[in-house]
């Protein structure tokens, strides 16, 4: 909708114009009776109009439950719609496929689980919903894309997600819309919705040196994980296998789900998060792996735990 200016690219697009238009409506009607009411008033009892000023108007209970009970539903019933429906857009279904994107002074960069990279530009397959999992290496940006009306800031240190299912194929404007430093306004690039058999061609044509988790277990060995985590080693670790989205309990009796963003800050800040049972001598990888890495790393874990939808 937005009549048209924009495309209904994505599932939510219609809705997310419906509430806009909703809000916009009621407020607008508020705004006009608000104006009108001033209006009138200030005609009726100007300065030199002879009308009678003694005659109070009679307030009426049933007049004052009605008007404050219509408002109340009405706003109501837009907040309640507004929740609902950011907290559908909140979160990813859980066969969602995964892409990561890591934001930088100034361009995005788009990492997909088979290993294929792309710069400023973001493939994606029609109507298959499309998580992103997205974090900054230097300061905030903003991850826009108006066909599909979604925007999320996207924060150094942390993940961020946001999904959308594209339902219509083309090419459609990505955008950072936070202000992020001198090239902010070239910090652009395209979202490019394809139908399923051509996305499988062009993943295959961006052919790989293997998929994000193949290039995260070499790593796993380089930063020394395997050295405690392959249960041979000194030090009594947590087996990695079949961690990914299962529950883990914790040191401080809380019960926590190992999705991205625990795994995230188990390796970064290992000591904020201790796995019940074990004592806390996990060093902190934080400035020593690079998002890049860390993502490869992330991605090695899922692998351990295949039988596991996300
Ligand atoms: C010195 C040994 C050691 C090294 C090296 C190490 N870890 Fe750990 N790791 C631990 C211990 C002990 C725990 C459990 C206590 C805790 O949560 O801090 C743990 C916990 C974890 C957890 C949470 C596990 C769970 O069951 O929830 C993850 C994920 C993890 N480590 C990943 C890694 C990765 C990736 C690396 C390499 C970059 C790494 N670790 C390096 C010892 C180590
Ligand atoms: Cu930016």
């Amino acid at each position: 909708m937005i009549w048209k200016l924009l495309p209904d690219a994505s599932s939510s697009a219609w809705e997310t114009d419906g509430l806009l238009a909703g809000l916009t409506l009621v407020t607008g009607a508020v705004l006009l009776l608000v104006f009108w009411l001033m209006l009138v008033y200030a005609i009726r009892y100007r300065d030199d109009s002879p009308i009678d000023r003694g005659k109070i108007a009679e307030k009426t209970f049933r007049f004052e439950i009605s008007w404050t009970i219509a408002t109340l539903v009405i706003f109501f019933g837009l907040f309640v719609w507004g929740a609902d429906l950011y907290a559908r857009l909140s979160i990813p279904p859980k066969d969602a496929d995964q892409i990561f994107v890591v934001a930088k002074q100034w361009m995005w960069k788009v990492e997909h689980p088979g290993g294929q990279k792309e710069i400023n530009a973001l493939h994606v397959p029609v109507n298959t919903p499309i998580e992103l999992v997205m974090t900054s290496e230097d300061v905030i940006h903003d991850f826009f894309v108006p066909a599909f009306r979604i925007k999320r800031d996207v924060l150094p240190g942390q993940y961020e997600t946001m999904w959308f299912t594209a339902e219509l194929p083309g090419t459609y404007h990505l955008f950072c819309a936070q202000f992020c430093g001198t090239d902010h306004a070239a910090m652009i690039g395209q979202v490019v919705v394809q139908t399923q058999s051509d996305f499988a061609n062009w993943l295959a044509q961006n052919g790989t040196s293997g998929t994000l988790a193949q290039q995260g277990a070499p790593l796993f060995i380089r930063y020394g994980c395997s050295g405690c985590h392959s249960g041979n080693g000194t030090v009594r670790a947590p087996s990695l296998a079949g961690l990914y989205g299962s529950p883990v309990p914790l040191s401080d009796g809380s019960v926590t789900t190992a999705d991205d963003r625990y795994l995230r800050d188990a390796i970064l800040q290992p000591k904020r998060q201790v796995v019940a049972g074990f004592d806390p001598v996990m060093p902190s990888f934080a400035g020593v792996i690079p998002e890049e890495d860390l993502i490869r790393l992330i991605a090695f874990i899922q692998s351990l735990s295949p039988e596991r939808p996300r």
